[in-house]
């Protein structure tokens, strides 16, 4: 059976107290194996190995031999990708054909593309003119921020992982992460590729364990992290917020997200059916920028909803290795109970089941696992909490529209703030709607197409902060200015 150490200092180490809890397969519930869990001490240790490594070599060394290291380090993952892309689908269940394309090669390219941009972003320079006439020069000097905490979720593991610690080390800075305790296995890979490729010891590190009273709660208080960046709930987002409070530390927060469709009549309708389908249904629904609420113009619903219903129906169930499934079981069968509640919850609020709604029967071998049907809903009000609250589940629901400012006004009505996206071939219409939409993201007919030099982050209280390309700069640096007197 596999065991999931800590990675501390260049080494794997088991908790100092022996204690572990089981990671399960969520295809079939199967005990995959045990992972070490992390006390106050353990955290300590790494936490202080992060603080150590800042002075040794890497602390020394420059952009260029940064650079250098990272560019290894993607291209070991792409070496192992087999590995990493089975370790991946036995922790979420997800479809070797949706993680082959996602999860692995973005895992991979977030180590080259936060060092490329960083290369070629220049610093600030201002002559500044003094009353003796000689003046003074003001340079901008980035400097790392040190120990950086990276908090990450179940549901893209390696990629999310990765995008932060990607630009947390380009910047020169040291981690400690802790993966979701649900997914432990590719982040503890990862040791293996750092220890491969030459990153000095207590660069990075790695401490498994759970939320408040485990290890993410020992690793965000800890005095010697000097910044947390978080992806994850809303709520918990809040919690590490109050803990960085202590010590004043820059935080970064993506957070949970209840994303807004608009389609309009004059869309090109297959490609609005084929987006809201990956936006709704891909990774089983378990992606932060997922579309749960679809408004449709009133002239093109009821085509739409059928459309969608088709393509729905098509959707293939099925384990991890099978090339021709792409829909998965959610990650754990906590988080099934979860999206099944909202189910029941959408039905007696009102709603129209127009496919889907239940638990599917996947056979004798499959039925222990944590699988759900993709569901659509229509004819829910829009105050329900179905309409409101992030499910993170494979399930949409579609109201009809008849103006552009009430889409709009729908669009906004929600405390979340990450993603819209708008299907329209009129592009004056989708780019006045999109300057409207209070997210940070909007994706104008298509849905997830990620460029790494752009801005990343959500609005309201779908987080703080932007990462991505230049803008992770302000999170992942000092920036200190030198005035020189001439
Ligand atoms: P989660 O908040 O439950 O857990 C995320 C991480 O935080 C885990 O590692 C967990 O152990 C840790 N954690 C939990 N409580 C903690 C505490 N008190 N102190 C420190 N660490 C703690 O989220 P999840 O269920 O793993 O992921 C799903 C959520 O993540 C959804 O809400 C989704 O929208 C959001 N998400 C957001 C983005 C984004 O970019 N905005 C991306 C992916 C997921
Ligand atoms: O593409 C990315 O960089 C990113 N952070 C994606 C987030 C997906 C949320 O589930």
């Amino acid at each position: 059976m596999k065991e999931y150490k800590h990675f501390i200092n260049g080494d794997y180490v088991g908790s100092q107290s022996g204690k572990t809890f089981e990671n399960r397969c969520p295809v079939d519930n199967h005990l995959l194996g045990m992972v070490h869990e992390a006390d106050k001490q353990d955290v300590d240790l790494a936490v202080k190995s992060a603080k150590t490594a800042l002075k040794g070599p890497w602390g020394k060394m420059s952009q260029s031999q940064r650079t250098e290291l990272l560019n290894k380090v993607a291209d070991r993952i792409n070496e192992r990708f087999d590995e990493f892309l089975e370790a991946e689908c036995l922790d979420t269940g997800k479809p070797h054909s949706i993680a082959r394309h996602i999860d692995i090669p973005r895992g991979a390219a977030n180590f080259k593309a936060f060092s490329e941009t960083l290369a070629n972003h220049p610093t600030e320079s201002f002559r500044l003119d003094t009353p003796d006439g000689n003046g003074a020069v003001n340079v901008g000097h980035r400097t790392p921020k040190g120990v950086i905490a990276v908090v990450s979720p179940w549901n893209l593991p390696l990629l999310l992982m990765t995008w932060k610690v990607g630009p947390a080390l380009a910047c020169g800075n040291t981690v400690v992460v802790k993966p979701s305790e649900e997914t432990p296995a590719t982040t503890t890979l990862l040791g293996e590729v750092m220890n491969e490729c030459g990153v000095p010891a207590g660069v990075f590190n790695v401490v498994h364990g759970f939320g408040a009273g485990s290890a993410g709660e020992f690793l965000t208080t800890h005095p010697l992290v000097d910044a947390i960046t978080f992806t994850g709930e809303t709520s918990t987002g809040e919690a590490i917020v109050k803990a960085a409070a202590l010590g004043l530390r820059s935080i970064s927060m993506e957070c949970g997200g209840k994303n807004p469709g608009i389609v309009f009549a004059d869309c090109d309708m297959d490609k609005a059916v084929e987006g809201t389908m990956r936006s709704a249904f891909v990774n089983c629904g378990q992606v932060c920028l997922g579309t749960e609420r679809v408004y449709v113009e009133r002239p093109i619903f009821d085509e739409f909803v059928k459309r969608l219903k088709e393509g729905v129906a098509k959707l293939k169930l099925g384990r991890p290795e099978d090339e021709d499934a792409n829909f998965g079981p959610l990650v754990s069968l906590e988080h099934r109970n979860k999206v099944h509640s909202y189910y029941r919850l959408a039905i007696q609020e009102g709603a129209t089941v127009e496919i889907g709604g239940g638990i599917p029967d996947m056979g004798e071998a499959l039925n222990d696992g944590a699988w759900i049907e993709p569901t659509i809903w229509t004819g829910l009000p829009d105050d329900a909490r179905v309409i409101k609250e992030e499910i993170f589940g494979p399930c949409c629901h579609i109201r009809p529209f008849d103006t552009e400012e009430e889409v709009i006004a729908l669009a906004n009505d929600t405390d979340y703030g990450l993603a819209a996206t708008i299907w329209s071939e009129n592009s004056a219409r989708s780019i006045r709607v999109a300057e409207q939409m209070e997210t940070g993201l909007v994706w104008i007919n298509s849905w997830f197409l990620r460029d790494l030099r752009t801005a990343f982050g959500g609005a309201k209280q779908s987080g703080i902060g932007r990462e991505g390309g230049v803008h992770g700069l302000e999170f992942y640096t000092e920036l200190k200015n030198i005035c020189i007197k001439l």
